[in-house]
């Protein structure tokens, strides 16, 4: 009889146990190592949580996770022992590196560091949102590519509230991108509060109207005066909320060039002396910082010093993109400082004012990044440099040993078009940029030696905001671009798969819909 009892019990528990074949796990990105186990985790009403005492504030996001895809609100254990769900400090394991395991009766997230943790939790988000309260078993051991996984957005043409930015934040963190590239400063207008100016915000804050036509060849505005700002405190706000949520906020002050809106505050620092008005337009203006004027340079490292009180980052973004040298060419003490520094032209200037703000920031503790055109007319000795223009500045840089974080038009652009055809597509500034491409897009190149590669350190999606009116409008853009870039960025290239994306993208949307994030939908019909 005993016999017969074991014989069903075996029974049953085959029975029961699910084929591990069949079962899937769809992580984005997708992780170092998945092996699935026999069994499952069912999460109840009773499930309760511990946290090890360094994962309190991971443990409360996790907790609003299950809270919003279950309903379940998970109670919390002092002790590990008696909690089904435990995040684990585990030493061996490195920066961003967790180890997510789901057993029939427990399941742990192990990682040294916050950031790790919350990794494992996004990764077990993700399964939740898959299989509701019937987990697999299944033991993710997972750790990034790249140590630079970056999103970028220009407030500067079109100005967003802080609750978008912290949607935009909570996307990041979703897809395990660790830095946010917040670009604070542009032609059409100055986003952060400067305390020492004051106009900055209050006249560059705001432009007279928008371009919404063309008679001809001149352009028509609405009239309607538009821009904004955000506060100091409101700044530190986003930088916490991005630091719970493992991203490092990363500020940029444009110079020497996209300067009109700061030329319009205070045109003092301009070569002409003004008056200038920010930029109703789109493109690249002839105005820019004045690098003859001492003042120019006392004004900028002011308003850096505010910038690095309010940012803990270790790396600030100067811009230096696109600056005309058409002033320079025609300004007396800007032709008087190259005979006194002994530079050949206008592009060692530019190298001359990059190069001061560099030594600034390094004795105040800081490292800079600029777009490649800091490397015309000799690079600043510590920048890192961002590829934008293709990937040859970023491979120059890297032969010179200077880190690289490769950001190139052509694959990573979210301003482009990401449908071939175009006609029922909300205007773009142009170019063609689909999943697939930035999907395929190898951050690594291959005329660089091992040694060299090293020096790129990480990839990044740009979003520029000329033709983005809305926070919808930047989602339909971003998503689901941002889940490629998540993937080139931190899944090893072996382990990538675009059919295999394809697939667990189609997962993904869950999570997208609960967010509500206004996704590209329609393009999931044209994949490709
Ligand atoms: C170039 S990319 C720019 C931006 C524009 C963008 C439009 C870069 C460093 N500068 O100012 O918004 O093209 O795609």
């Amino acid at each position: 009889y005993t016999h017969f009892l074991w014989v069903c019990i075996i029974v049953f528990q085959f029975s029961c146990t699910p084929k591990q074949e069949n079962v899937n796990v769809n992580i984005i990105p997708q992780p170092l190592s998945v092996e699935k186990q026999a069994g499952i985790f069912h999460l109840t009403s009773s499930t309760s949580l511990y946290a090890a005492p360094e994962f309190l504030s991971e443990s409360d996001l996790l907790k609003g996770f299950i809270k919003e895809t279950v309903g379940v609100t998970l109670p919390t254990k002092e002790k590990a022992a008696t909690a089904q769900i435990q995040l684990i400090q585990n030493p061996s394991l490195k920066e961003e590196e967790y180890i997510v395991s789901v057993q029939e009766n427990l399941i742990t997230i192990e990682g040294n560091d916050g950031r790790a943790v919350l990794w494992g939790i996004q990764t077990l988000r993700q399964l939740v949102m898959q299989h509701s309260s019937t987990l697999p078993a299944v033991t993710i051991k997972d750790q990034p590519r790249f140590g630079y996984r970056g999103m970028h957005l220009d407030v500067g043409r079109h100005m967003y509230p802080i609750s978008f930015i912290k949607k935009y934040i909570d996307i990041l963190s979703l897809h395990k991108i660790n830095t946010f590239h917040w670009h604070l400063t542009e032609d059409q207008g100055w986003r952060i509060e400067i305390k020492k100016y004051p106009k900055l915000t209050e006249v560059g804050g705001f432009r007279k109207g928008t371009v919404v036509g063309h008679h001809g060849s001149s352009q028509q505005f609405d009239g309607q005066r538009y821009g904004g700002y955000y506060t100091q405190e409101e700044v530190k706000e986003v930088v916490k909320y991005a630091l719970e949520r493992g991203v490092e906020t990363i500020p940029e002050i444009e110079l020497p060039g996209h300067a009109m809106a700061a030329l319009a505050s205070y045109p003092q620092f301009g070569c002409s002396g003004g008056p200038y008005e920010v930029a109703q337009t789109f493109g690249v203006f002839e105005e820019v910082y004045c690098a003859g004027n001492e003042a120019t340079f006392h004004f900028l490292e002011d308003v850096l010093d505010e910038v690095m009180t309010l940012f803990p980052s270790k790396y600030i973004h100067i811009g230096g993109d696109e600056c005309p040298k058409t002033q320079w060419k025609k300004c007396p003490k800007c032709q008087k400082r190259i005979k006194q520094e002994h530079l050949k032209d206008e592009h060692e200037l530019q190298s001359y004012f990059v190069q001061r703000m560099e030594k600034y920031l390094n004795s105040k503790g800081k490292r800079m990044i600029g777009w490649d055109e800091i490397l015309e007319g000799g690079l600043a000795p510590n920048a890192t440099v961002m590829s934008w223009r293709g990937t040859e500045g970023g491979i120059a840089a890297a032969k010179a040993h200077h880190e690289v974080i490769m950001t190139p038009g052509d694959h990573v652009y979210f301003d482009h078009y990401q449908t071939e055809d175009i006609t029922n597509e909300p205007l773009q500034v142009g170019g063609y940029t689909s999943v697939k491409e930035v999907y395929h897009y190898e951050p690594l190149p291959s005329t660089l030696s091992k040694e060299e590669q090293k020096y790129i350190i990480g990839v990044q999606g740009n979003v520029w905001t000329e033709y983005m009116k809305t926070p919808d409008k930047v989602e339909y853009m971003m998503v689901p671009r941002i889940a490629a870039l998540s993937e080139i960025a931190w899944t090893n290239p072996q382990d990538k798969n675009w059919k295999g994306f394809k697939h667990r993208l189609n997962s993904l949307r869950l999570v997208y819909d609960q967010m509500s994030i206004n996704y590209a939908k329609h393009l999931f019909n044209v994949l490709g």
